[in-house]
């Protein structure tokens, strides 16, 4: 037969009547429904599978591309993945949007009505998520060989809804209208083993007794964008392997019966929804097992596949740690090689400390993984004998170097003995990987001084700093059209794939036309979402104000609350002097507190409470409103960037890692508003710091108050800030529950304000000032806008993913 990888493959056409014709077959054959009796949702997929078709031929070549032996492969685990809504990103890669547009439109259906209807899986938690999917987009964009492990949650991040101020959460049951972007992969499952024992004999370990389950997987495109490259994503669900027990059915036992096959499918259930803590659940340790075992598996397979071996396995793969979630890939590839394949430890060893790279996305203490000794012995025993076995060998090195030094030891040993036995994950992904990094210049320069110090010194050459990245193109050109039509106007298309290039507007950015343009792409952006807004909240709010917006998880380290203080203080100064000509102001708020996370809930709770004391005050009227807007995610992130004035940028410096918000906003030509904290300092060194505004004390100065901070004194030296904290001490909001915020004044007097919020308070009421001073000259806030849109060109994903190609992963991209 002839071999059916030559044929050429059947592409359908682009052109508006072949894509009307797929759009109602695929209504027709693949939903089942006819034109007449079709709902939205069926149109909607009936139009998703059309597209599909189309990036399958790519898809199939660049896989067929990156097949071959001569290619090193890149696998990028993560746990998390929020990949954003496909369908419009499709489109925009095949360059089809207005062809499908058109075609949609001839069958009386509108586009943007239909992408709305597209659940967004929200498979993360927040920027370690979002980062996962701007770099597999740049990775095939530039055609890099590159896969995506993650999981195939069957539940993502919950829906938020607020209700008397108060976030409620409820599930997220993404996959409830079918997805018709994921090819399920049915006769290729994994087993991953759980639990057991282990049998000695000599040398040979032996891993008995243990229950098992499927991992399954589902595959997704990920189209580059206006090329033929594409990659994949891989997410695996768990299934039982055993259906259910007839015999109990038999017996009536229904409950019963399905428990055994329930509990394994449990495994890929639901997203853990905490970014804060590290609360050490024995199903989060089984997700990150199955992740990790699953797709050492697969890899391994497709390398024998491709080279009927193992030894030369460093020379071909390299695989990627997205944070220390996937850590435990490293005793497994050990274990697989070991027991599975026939390799000695140190053989195994010699290939493993090549094959891992590892990227940290957070200092903070209480986020960092570690798994108690007893529970990981009880559900992988043969791991953590192997964890055992790289301590002692990386110990006797130490012990070598630094022979008398014990308290150095006990501070490196992967085995925590301080707070009961624990197995400290970053530690081993330090001493296993060959490169570890950082997101930001700060950040990798306190990541090296701070908590891998130790190692740093052991190390030297290991650490480096990969500043973080986000794609131009659902940022810019998918989010905002009105700007990508502005810009293209001036120096064409191109910068989608190339953003250096946003640097040739710099000669405009006094040109009174396209500052005009930037102007009336900010109103239509602005006017956009006061219709969402209006829409979802009944609210109606001025698109002449200035959009002042913060979006991200809330976190007491984000400071949601230094944004607070400030709108009091305006509040309170607006009704003090109601005849001054105030700059018209909305505050916008939008993201997701950890369930168990008391304070953050506090912080929705409060900012709900004052922006509908404030929205509904007569005497304010269009001076100031305060929205939140609910279930804040990529999608609404799509339709709140471009319309930001402002972008609040104002962790204490020192803990937001890099952040990508920051980065997005100044791309869609907001200005920032910030600490000198993680990429905001990089991004000043790129736009100006005249174009931004600092304010605030730095990550030294941060770390020298903490010995002497009394934040006491500034609540009783400064009048204003007195006033606002006693506001919401005595129920000012809240006059009916009125010691509802006690809890977060304590936080701030009482309880030693940990994130220096009133240290900081004075210095960011003036910043916020000055902004309102230069928002009044409408061309010099135009200019300052221009020159960070051009000057954001460093910050694309493609500038960071050739990066880890080149210092990290060594490994080329595919010829097609
Ligand atoms: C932490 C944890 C703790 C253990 C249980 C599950 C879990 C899940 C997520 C996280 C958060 C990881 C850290 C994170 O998302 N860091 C963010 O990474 C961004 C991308 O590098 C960066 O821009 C942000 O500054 C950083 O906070």
């Amino acid at each position: 037969m002839k071999n059916l990888c030559e044929f050429d493959y059947l592409s359908p056409d682009k052109d508006i009547e072949s894509l009307k014709r797929s759009i109602v077959y695929k209504l027709m054959f693949i939903v089942g429904t006819s034109p007449k009796y079709a709902t939205p949702t069926d149109w909607l997929n009936a139009t998703s599978y059309a597209i599909r078709d189309r990036l399958v031929e790519r898809w199939l070549k660049s896989t067929k591309a990156e097949l071959s032996p001569k290619v090193k492969q890149v696998y990028y685990i993560s746990m998390e993945f929020l990949m954003g809504r496909f369908l419009t990103n499709a489109m925009l890669s095949l360059g089809v949007y207005h062809e499908v547009k058109e075609a949609l439109k001839e069958l009386g259906l509108d586009l943007e009505k239909q992408i709305e209807l597209e659940p967004d899986p929200g498979l993360g938690n927040g920027g370690l998520g979002r980062l996962a999917a701007c770099f597999l987009d740049s990775c095939a964009t530039l055609g890099y060989p590159v896969t995506g492990y993650g999981i195939r949650y069957e539940y993502g991040m919950f829906r938020q809804q607020i209700k008397n101020g108060e976030q409620h959460e409820v599930a997220d049951n993404w996959l409830e209208k079918g997805n018709p972007w994921e090819f399920p992969r049915h006769d290729l499952q994994f087993e991953v083993d759980f639990g057991g024992r282990l049998q000695q004999e000599g040398e040979k370990s032996y891993w008995v007794d243990t229950f098992n389950v499927m991992a399954q997987p589902y595959d997704s495109i990920v189209p580059g964008y206006n090329t033929q490259a594409t990659d994949t994503i891989r997410l695996w669900s768990a299934k039982s392997n055993v259906a259910f027990n007839l015999g109990k059915f038999n017996k009536g036992e229904y409950l019963e019966a399905t428990e055994a096959k329930d509990r394994s499918e449990n495994i890929s259930r639901i997203l853990y929804p905490d970014d804060s803590t590290m609360s050490g659940k024995m199903l989060r340790l089984q997700q990150e097992y199955f992740l990790v075992s699953a797709s050492v598996q697969d890899i391994l397979q497709r390398h024998y596949h491709l080279h009927q071996r193992f030894d030369n396995l460093k020379d071909f793969i390299a695989i990627h740690l997205n944070d220390t979630h996937p850590v435990l890939a490293i005793p497994e590839l050990m274990r697989q090689l070991i027991d599975n394949h026939g390799f000695s430890w140190d053989e195994a060893w010699e290939q493993t400390i090549h094959i891992f790279s590892y990227t940290n996305h957070t200092l903070m203490g209480e986020a960092l993984e570690t798994w108690p000794v007893d529970m990981l012995g009880r559900s992988l025993p043969r791991h953590l004998q192997i964890i055992f076995q790289i301590n002692d060998k990386f110990l006797k090195q130490v012990r070598a170097q630094f022979p008398n030094d014990n308290d150095l030891l006990r501070r490196v040993s992967i085995i925590d003995e301080e707070n009961g036995r624990n197995v400290r994950m970053a530690w081993l992904a330090v001493i296993i990987s060959h490169q570890v990094n950082g997101v930001s210049e700060l950040h990798s320069q306190l990541m090296v001084q701070s908590l891998f110090a130790d190692f740093a010194m052991f190390y030297p050459k290991k650490f480096c700093n990969i500043t973080n990245g986000i794609t131009p193109r659902r940022w810019l050109a998918l989010a905002n059209p009105s700007l990508s039509k502005a810009i293209d106007s001036h120096i064409g298309t191109n910068w989608r794939t190339n953003l250096e290039q946003l640097g040739e507007l710099m000669s405009l950015v006094k040109d009174k036309n396209f500052l005009h343009q930037l102007k009336d792409s900010k109103r239509i952006n602005k006017q956009n979402l006061a219709q969402i807004i209006k829409e979802d909240l009944k609210i109606d709010i001025n698109p002449d104000a200035l959009f002042d917006v913060q979006i991200k998880r809330i976190h007491e380290y984000k400071r949601q609350l230094l944004n607070v203080l400030g709108i009091i203080t305006r509040y309170n100064r607006i009704l003090e002097n109601p005849e001054k000509n105030w700059v018209p102001r909305v505050f916008i708020f939008g993201g997701k507190a950890a369930s168990a996370y008391y304070n953050a809930k506090k912080i929705i709770n409060l900012i709900n409470d004052i922006a509908s004391k404030i929205n509904n005050d007569e005497r304010i009227k269009d001076k100031l409103k305060v929205i939140f807007i609910p279930n804040y995610g990529v999608s609404l992130a799509q339709h709140i960037i471009p319309a930001a004035d402002l972008s609040e940028q104002i962790s204490l410096a020192g803990t937001e890692a890099s952040g990508t918000g920051n980065m997005k906003f100044a791309l869609n030509g907001a200005l920032t508003i910030g600490t000198l904290d993680g990429a905001n300092i990089e991004i000043g060194e790129h736009v100006g710091f005249d174009n931004m505004f600092i304010f605030g004390h730095n990550a030294q100065e941060v770390a020298e108050l903490r010995q002497r901070y009394s934040p006491r004194r500034y609540y009783d030296e400064d009048i204003e800030l007195h006033t606002v904290l006693n506001q919401i001490a005595n129920g000012f909001f809240n006059p009916t529950d009125p010691d509802k915020y006690k809890s977060i004044f304590d936080s701030l007097i009482e309880f030693g304000d940990h994130y220096q919020v009133l240290a900081d308070y004075r210095s960011y009421v003036d910043t916020q000032d000055s902004v309102d001073v230069l928002y009044q000259d409408e061309d010099a806030w135009l200019r300052k806008s221009a020159l960070n849109i051009c000057q954001m060109g460093y910050f694309s994903a493609d500038r960071a993913v050739t990066e880890y190609m080149q210092r990290i992963w060594k490994a080329s991209a595919i010829t097609l």
